[in-house]
This record gives C-alpha cells, structure tokens and sequence, in this order.
C-alpha cells in the first residue's frame, strides 16, 4: 500500500517516518525533499505465528510504500510550501501528521501547538486543493464541450460531472461523503481527489503532552490516533528490560508504535489475508468488502482469471487447530465460490484453472 505523509510544516512527519522506517535518522539534506521507504510490517503478529507453524523457505510480509513529503505552507502565509495535490496518483491514503508539541529546534509562526486549529485547517487547505484541481477541470470542460468534436457528449457529461464535484467541495464536503452513483465514481477514479482517499489522523506528542481528545478533532478522518512520536521511537531503541524500567517510570503502560501499522491497515480500510505453505509464508493486503476473486488478483491475475474456488481457514480456526489437516478434521476449512467476501486473518488457497 503506498501511503503519504502530509501536514504542515514541522509538524513531525519526518520523526514518524524514522520511526516507522527504523535504522538511521534523516540527513538534513534528504528532510527537503520527498523521501520514499518500504515499511517492512514485521510485527504482524499472525505473520509470525504462522511462519513458526509452517517454517517456509521464505516469508514475506507485507510492506508498506511509506511517502515522507515535505511540509505544507501554514495557512494564509506567503510562503511556499509543499502541495499534496501534485502527488495525488502516487498514493492511495493519507496520514495527515498534526502537530501537539512545542519545540525551538523549529520556526513555527505559533510556538504553542493547537490541534484542534491546525487539524480544522489542514483538512480544509486539503479541500481546497480538490477544489481547484475540479475548478481547474470545469474550465478546461467548458472550453473543449463547446467544440464539435465526437467526444463532444462525452465531454459534456463529464462537465456536468465534474461541476456536481465542484458545487459540493464548495461547500467543503469531502468526495468520499458525497453521494454518487456507481457510474459517478467510476468517472471520477481517474482524478485521485484527495478527499476521495481514507485518512488517518495522527496527532504527534510530546513526551509531557497530554492525549487531547481524538474524537473531538473535527475531520473525515477513517482512524485517529495519538502518538508520543519522538519518545516511543527513542524507547524503542532501548533494551526491553531498560525500556520497561523507563515506561515505568515515565508512567506510560503502552506504546503504541508497535501497533501502528495494524492500525492504519484497518484503518486506512484494508485487511489481510494469507497464503501459507512449506514454501512460502505470505501476507497480503486488499481492500474491505473484497470478494475471493479479487484477492485472489492480488496474488496473480492468473489465478483471477482461472479462478474456480478458494479454500478458506480463519487464522483462529487454524491455529486452535494447530495445522490444516487438524482444522480439515475439525469442518473449519470451507471451499467459498467467487462471491465470497474476504475476512481479516482469512488463509486462502485459491484452487484456478488457466
Ligand atoms: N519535542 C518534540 N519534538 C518533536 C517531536 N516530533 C518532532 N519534533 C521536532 O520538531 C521538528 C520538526 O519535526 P519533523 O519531523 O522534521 O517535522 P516535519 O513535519 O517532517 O517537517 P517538514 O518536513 O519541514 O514539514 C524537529 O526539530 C523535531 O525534532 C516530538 O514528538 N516531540
Ligand atoms: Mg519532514
């Protein structure tokens, strides 16, 4: 999944980007410009238990294609700043990173952070930047409708299309709340609106701040998220005993970094299955609500293609079974047809025929 991290400058993407990466901070010659890592997810916890299970030649856990972009311009300033809409076909989903720690080591215009002020205003300068993308589309419609060519009725319900979008960002409604028809949002996919996107709002702490209250940050967001960036990414480059002595004392009972990945997968409106065998262990991504034969194209477009049926375990099943030929003796395995929609922790084995 390719995921971007926006938000306005210094708001600490970069901290949650070395976070999540791991292994060496970033130069401050690499912080100017987009950074671009796969996130390997090695805490995934079914992951591992099944690759104790099964012991393959190889394992392969999902990764994530994580976007670290630099930072926007604060809201009605002069300067320049970084543009989400100019990346909008490079990612699928959106953390937006708001600030809620104070810090010299950067220029803010308003030392003390607000994340309720900064939340309301990153989501409405990422409206905005729909709006103008749809402006920029309606003008562009309106001139080339006009002429005779045959793409000419094409074009005028695109026109028309495009100036509902419109009318609505107007009035600052996301894409993904607005209502359209199956046809309406196929004719727009194209555009990769950033409002069309899910998001997640993670709002970056200090070691002292407190948890605001998430839910009252306003926004459409899928997930929320409050995360001590900086000092759960120095905890946890400690031993576990050193860490635990430390967590102690600083009386936190949870980190939640190690957790994060899981949490944005769902969500960011994806879950996983997984493949398994004495070859290979391997976990795979697709979106919620997807059928057997869609998640079977994720592994091969062959097995889409050819696909006759999925032989299907839940991960629990399997394991309280403790291998496949238990939970086959124990009725847990089922044979599913096309339609069936895949379950978070489903391990699938797609029986196909090309
Ligand atoms: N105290 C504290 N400082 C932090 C935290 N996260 C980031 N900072 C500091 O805030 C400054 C900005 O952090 P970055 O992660 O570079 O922010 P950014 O969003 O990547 O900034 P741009 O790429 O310039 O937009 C740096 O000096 C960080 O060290 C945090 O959790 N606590
Ligand atoms: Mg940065």
């Amino acid at each position: 999944m390719r995921v971007g991290l926006v938000g306005f400058k210094g708001a600490g993407k970069s901290v949650l980007f070395d976070a999540l990466r791991g292994g060496p901070h970033a130069s401050a010659a690499e912080l100017v410009s987009t950074r671009v890592a796969t996130v390997v997810h090695e805490r995934d916890e079914r992951f591992l238990i099944l690759a104790d299970m099964y012991q393959p030649k190889k394992l392969s856990p999902l990764g994530f294609d994580l976007h670290d972009f630099p930072g926007m311009a604060p809201p009605r300033s002069t300067e320049a700043g970084f543009k989400p809409s100019q990346v909008r076909d490079e990612v699928q989903a959106l953390v937006l990173v708001v600030r809620d720690f104070a810090t010299d080591a950067y220029f803010y215009p308003r030392v003390e952070p607000d994340a309720a002020k900064d939340t309301k205003e990153l989501v409405a300068e990422l409206l905005i930047e729909d709006l103008e993308a749809a402006n920029r589309r309606v003008e562009k419609l309106t001139i080339s409708a006009q002429r005779p060519t045959p793409k000419r009725e094409d074009e005028k319900r695109q026109l028309a299309l495009m100036t509902k979008i419109r009318d609505q960002l107007e009035q600052e409604i996301p894409v993904k709340e607005m209502e359209l028809s199956r046809e309406e949002e196929v004719g727009i996919r194209g555009f990769g609106f950033l409002s069309a996107k899910p998001w997640f709002l993670l709002v970056s702490g200090s070691d002292d701040s407190e948890e605001p209250d998430l839910a009252g940050l306003a926004g459409p967001f899928e997930g929320r998220v409050f995360l001590r960036t900086k000092l759960e990414a120095e905890l946890l480059e400690l031993d576990e005993e050193e860490r635990a002595e430390f967590m102690e004392d600083l009386g936190v009972p949870d980190l939640v970094l190690p957790g994060l990945l899981d949490r944005l997968l769902s969500g960011l409106g994806m879950l996983r299955f997984y493949t398994v065998g004495p070859t290979e262990v391997h976990v795979w991504e697709v979106e919620r609500g997807a059928n057997a034969v869609a998640a079977a194209g994720k592994i091969h477009t062959d097995l889409a293609r050819g696909f006759i049926r999925a032989e299907v375990v839940a991960y629990d099943d399997l394991v309280q079974a403790g291998d496949m030929r238990a939970a086959k003796a124990a009725g847990t395995v089922r044979l599913e047809g096309k339609d069936y929609i895949v379950k978070d922790g489903d391990i699938l084995d797609i029986r196909f025929n090309v």
